[in-house]
């Protein structure tokens, strides 16, 4: 039988509740002796005294008993859930230590559930995505990965496969020199399929942290052509230092935006021109690396004032597919967005006002067009992968080519079907099939303890 863990799966501080978790053997000889209620029902909450070993009150609280296999472990659990007060939660923990109960490592309440068949290794990489997803897509793509999805993917890749490695082990009876090398292009044309397949699933993973982490959206343009006033328009609140001076903003601001259901880090830069000295022109070489950077960048124009002489560098970093122009300063009286469109007619071009609040939301939807045609960002319905999962992928990938190769070239059949037996491993690697416990130790140390 497997120790009973326990720990505080709410954040540590003053809170309405806190909730303490066991998972493990002795759950419900600890919840007969810590409440005196009898045996516990299962998914019943009680209210109850906890009574500490010494026979002191240490809380009013509730608790539920989970019974195996019906919990999130799969083994027998115990949720507490106390007053939100960082010295109760140590009375109890320290308690419950003293009755047996060792302390959870990060993550070790889903480890458990994904030893105990619970869930696949995917899926428990699932949870942790869904408790640091910040935005709509990346819940999204949580949600999915937590209800199996690419398990599921993975599943179907190791079905193909099975199928081509019982092709292969048909040859293995036969001395391949009776054989004809065109009999086995069946085996070469479906694993050179499946490579394909499986690179479209490693593709992917270029958009995941896209998605988790958010686009990296930068504002530039020439001084005083509005920037600092732009990111104020588009954050709803003023954050940025707006002044008449150019060459107020020097360093850079950074803050979150959600643009079509997916988080975004918008950056305001310092001004972009050419003869600046020191501060300014390291503050404007940092600014063209930023851009260089970005997914995308709005480009912003003074449009009541002359063209500006921006440094050359930035024409090769800006094109069409990345870079939204936005014509500021349309209610000035000198304002003549016409001739700014005229230049950057290549570009998606968006008339606004800081000052009067205008073609902001027409702003937003030049981004969300920016995004959708040039495919910046995934369909809403892909699966992501994460560089773990594209490692593994690449494995099988490469196995599966080594083993085309070795077909075309007529090699032994022996040794195509080592080479789908690893494969098949390292796609195993994703699902959780393994017994690498490295893999493990690194999936379950990027949980939180508690989870
Ligand atoms: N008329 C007008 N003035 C604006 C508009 N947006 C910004 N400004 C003014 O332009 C100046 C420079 O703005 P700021 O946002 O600091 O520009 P930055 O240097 O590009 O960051 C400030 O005096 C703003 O009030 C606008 O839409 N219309
Ligand atoms: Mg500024």
């Amino acid at each position: 039988m497997s120790s009973t863990i326990a720990a505080l799966s709410t954040p540590n501080g003053e809170s309405a509740i806190a909730l303490v978790r066991l998972t493990g053997g002795e759950c419900r000889r600890l919840a007969e002796e810590i409440f005196k209620k009898g045996p516990p029902i299962p998914r019943k909450s009680t209210r109850a005294d906890y009574l500490a070993l010494e026979g002191e009150t240490l809380d009013d609280c509730l608790f539920t008993f989970f019974k195996a296999p019906a919990s999130y472990t799969g083994e027998d659990m115990l949720e507490i859930a106390l007053h939100g007060n960082p010295f109760i939660i140590q009375c109890v923990l320290e308690d419950l230590f003293k009755r047996g109960c060792l302390a959870a490592e990060p993550g070790e309440f889903t480890r458990r559930a994904f030893l105990n068949d619970k869930m696949d290794l995917s899926q428990a990489e699932g949870v942790a995505l869904l408790i640091s997803a910040r935005s709509q897509r990346s819940l999204n793509a949580a949600r999915k990965q937590l209800a199996g999805a690419l398990g599921e993917r993975v599943r179907r890749f190791c079905d193909s496969l099975m199928d081509i490695s019982a092709l292969v082990e048909a040859y293995i009876d036969f001395p391949d020199e009776d054989l004809p090398p065109e009999d086995k292009s069946e085996i070469s044309v479906a694993a050179d399929k499946l490579a394909a397949e499986i690179q479209s699933l490693i593709d992917s993973s270029k958009y995941t942290p896209l998605i988790h982490q958010g686009l990296n959206i930068v504002i530039a343009g020439a001084p005083n052509a509005g920037k600092s006033s732009l990111m104020n328009e588009l954050l709803g609140q003023n954050r940025a230092i707006v002044s008449p001076h150019a060459g107020t903003t020097r360093d850079f601001i950074n803050e979150k935006i959600i643009i079509d259901g997916c988080a975004a880090n918008l950056t305001d830069t310092a001004g972009l021109r050419n003869s600046a000295e020191d501060i300014e022109a390291a503050g404007i070489a940092k600014a063209l690396e930023k851009i260089s950077a970005c997914d995308i960048c709005l480009l912003t124009i003074d449009v009541s004032d002359e063209p500006p002489e921006l440094p050359k560098e930035i024409y090769s970093l800006i094109t069409p597919q990345n870079t939204v122009v936005a014509l500021n300063k349309c209610d000035a009286p000198s304002a003549n967005a016409d001739k700014y469109k005229e230049i950057y007619k290549k570009f998606i071009c968006v008339e606004i006002s800081c000052m009067d609040h205008r073609g902001i939301n027409l702003l937003r939807a030049a981004i969300s067009q920016l995004i959708k045609s040039n495919s910046i960002l995934p369909s809403a319905d892909d699966i992501l992968v994460s560089t773990r999962h594209a490692q593994s992928l690449s494995k099988a990938k490469e196995c599966l080519l080594a083993a085309t190769d070795k077909t075309i070239k007529n090699v032994p059949s022996e040794l195509v079907a080592s080479d789908l037996r690893e494969a098949l491993n390292a796609l195993g690697e994703i699902t959780g099939k393994t017994d690498n416990e490295q893999i493990l130790d690194r999936v379950f140390s990027k949980f939180c303890i508690g989870k």
